[in-house]
């Protein structure tokens, strides 16, 4: 069901809502799978974020037509997310772990190399602004559970009630049976994870989730850690994940993509192979999701995932559209 809602069709924007003088396209051809939009790549800025968040980019986009930093267009990018309470895998309305408690993980890095993440973080709605806090306002990159959530109240942040009454519900009727099956539950995994590159073709990234539902308390996935959830090198390029974490962090997915990227593939090669060395670990069992997103200095974007069913949603001068991402596995 929800699968479909992703596979729907995008929204086009009319180039008379675009900044012109902002833009800069790239004449290079990159090569390019055969579900990747033409129109989608070689561009900058753009954003780009897994699934298919269309508020979530119209945002970023918004902030990098005004010549705003790839940094802020992919915070207020995904804090779009981590607000919607419709959306039960970021943020508010987030399901829970199997404690009833919604434990939230994020994690921004911007052109410099800084970055920040907060894990297994209860009671705020935007993990993504108290990562960014850890970034720019302590000395170190990661902060966890409650001292996370009281850096986050000396930040300023408010404490707020995340479990909705729908999440809530859901949760208790999962009681009943408490079966753990996140590894054939491909359709909850709707992480934001965002990348773009601003008007001075600067990189910046940021991801943000509840977390796998129904997780043991304290469970941490790949989405706050950076090197798995996100990697982002302006050298170079950056990207992101969704899907079942612990294949990503076994495999350093973000980082081999950029590295891998580095090294001369374009993003759908490097989103191929991250998916591939996840399938080598995994021979006997590939009944689960993941999906990475990649983007390179140029504004070339590129996807991969194992099950059909993902897409990215992607914003720049080109217009607003949903690509469907190819799949190791065929439908
Ligand atoms: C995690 N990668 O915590 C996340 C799951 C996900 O939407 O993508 N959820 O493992």
């Amino acid at each position: 069901m929800k699968r479909r809602k992703f596979l729907k069709n995008s929204s086009t924007l009319t180039a008379g809502m675009i900044s012109a003088p902002l833009l800069a396209t790239c004449q290079d051809k990159p090569k390019i799978g055969p579900n990747v939009v033409e129109d989608s790549i070689g561009t900058k800025p753009i954003a780009i974020c897994t699934w298919n968040f269309e508020n979530a980019t119209a945002k970023a986009w918004e902030v990098l037509k005004k010549g705003g930093s790839a940094l802020d267009a992919v915070e207020q990018g995904v804090r779009i997310e981590e607000a919607d309470v419709t959306n039960q895998t970021v943020g508010k309305g987030g399901r829970p772990d199997r404690n009833g408690n919604v434990t939230l993980d994020a994690c921004i890095m911007d052109k410099d190399g800084n970055c920040g993440a907060v894990l297994c973080m209860q009671n705020i709605e935007h993990p993504i602004s108290v990562a960014r806090k850890v970034m720019e306002e302590t000395p170190h990159v990661m902060l966890a559970g409650t001292g996370a959530e009281q850096f986050a109240y000396e930040m300023g942040f408010e404490k707020t009630n995340l479990l909705t009454e729908k999440s809530k519900q859901e949760w208790l009727e999962w009681k009943k049976t408490a079966e753990y099956k996140p590894i054939i539950n491909i359709e909850n995994h709707d992480t934001i994870g965002m990348l773009a590159i601003d008007v001075n073709g600067d990189i910046s990234g940021a991801c943000t989730t509840s977390g796998m539902a129904y997780k043991y308390a304290g469970r941490v996935g790949d989405s706050p850690i950076i090197g798995a959830g996100l990697f982002v090198d302006n050298e170079v390029g950056g990207a992101t994940a969704t899907g079942v974490g612990e294949e990503v962090v076994r495999t350093v997915g973000s980082f081999l993509i950029v590295e891998l990227m580095r090294q001369g593939k374009s993003p759908q090669e490097a989103c191929e192979e991250g998916v591939r060395r996840i399938i080598a670990k995994n021979k006997d069992n590939t009944d689960f999701q993941i999906g990475f997103i990649a983007m390179n200095k140029k504004g070339e974007t590129g996807s991969y995932c194992i099950q059909p069913g993902f897409t990215y949603r992607q914003y720049s001068e080109a217009g607003h559209v949903n690509n469907i991402s190819e799949s190791f596995l065929k439908s």
